[in-house]
């Protein structure tokens, strides 16, 4: 069963697949890219060739879903789970159709997943959240494992901000995490684990 990762644009959702892979001890990546004709394509890639292919300043540079396979220490086996990470949410209609494909197909995914990972840009947030991580919230809390990854925490003034996101974000779980610095990712694991 899969875990999603799911967020704003440019909030860091291919960092933290990345890294987190990294983390987990992988040297290279098998990525199977869901095109939104149907077919898959599958690269592989170093890590540090996936961080400089796959990560930009800029918004939307995620359009199709991608996944990642890792084992986790459960059984005699492991337990192969996927990792999926996806087009960031926006407000609007946006003006380039694959875009608009690409939402698209991370909103079909979600509830098909087991779980769901939430990545909050802290610097991003100013005194309300915005409506898409609002609208995320109430549509994953009750229905799949989920949890809030509260990104880019090594940025200044980010931590003062984890209560407003815990407050705001009262029934689920948040992690504070650095995907960039590879910050948090112990807790989350534990997390992950837990679950499956
Ligand atoms: N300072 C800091 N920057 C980060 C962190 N995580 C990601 N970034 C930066 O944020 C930008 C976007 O990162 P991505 O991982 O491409 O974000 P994304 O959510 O996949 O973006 P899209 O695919 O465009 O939706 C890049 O410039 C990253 O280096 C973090 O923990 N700290
Ligand atoms: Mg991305």
């Amino acid at each position: 069963m899969a875990c999603i990762i799911v967020g704003r644009p440019n909030s860091g959702k291919t960092s933290f697949l990345i890294n987190f892979a990294a983390y987990l001890g992988l040297n290279s990546l098998k990525i199977s890219v869901r095109r939104p004709q149907g077919y898959l394509a599958n690269q592989t890639m170093t890590i540090a060739r996936a961080r400089s292919n796959l990560i930009t300043c800029h918004s939307h540079t995620t359009r199709n879903l991608q996944s990642i396979k890792i084992v986790l220490p459960k059984g005699k086996r492991g337990k192969e789970i996927e990792i999926i990470d996806t087009c960031g949410l926006a407000e609007g209609i946006h003006p380039d159709r694959e875009v608009r494909m690409g939402m698209a197909q991370t909103i079909e995914k979600i509830l098909l997943c087991k779980m769901a990972l939430h990545i909050l840009d802290l610097s991003a947030i100013e005194k309300t959240t915005s409506t898409i991580d609002n609208e995320l919230y109430q549509y994953l809390k009750n229905s799949v494992g989920y949890a809030l990854l509260a990104n880019k925490i090594d940025k200044e003034d980010a931590l003062a901000k984890i209560t407003h996101v815990r407050n705001t974000f009262s029934s689920v779980p948040v992690f504070p995490i650095s995907a960039l610095y590879s910050r948090g990712f112990k807790e989350v694991y534990r997390f992950v684990l837990a679950y499956y």
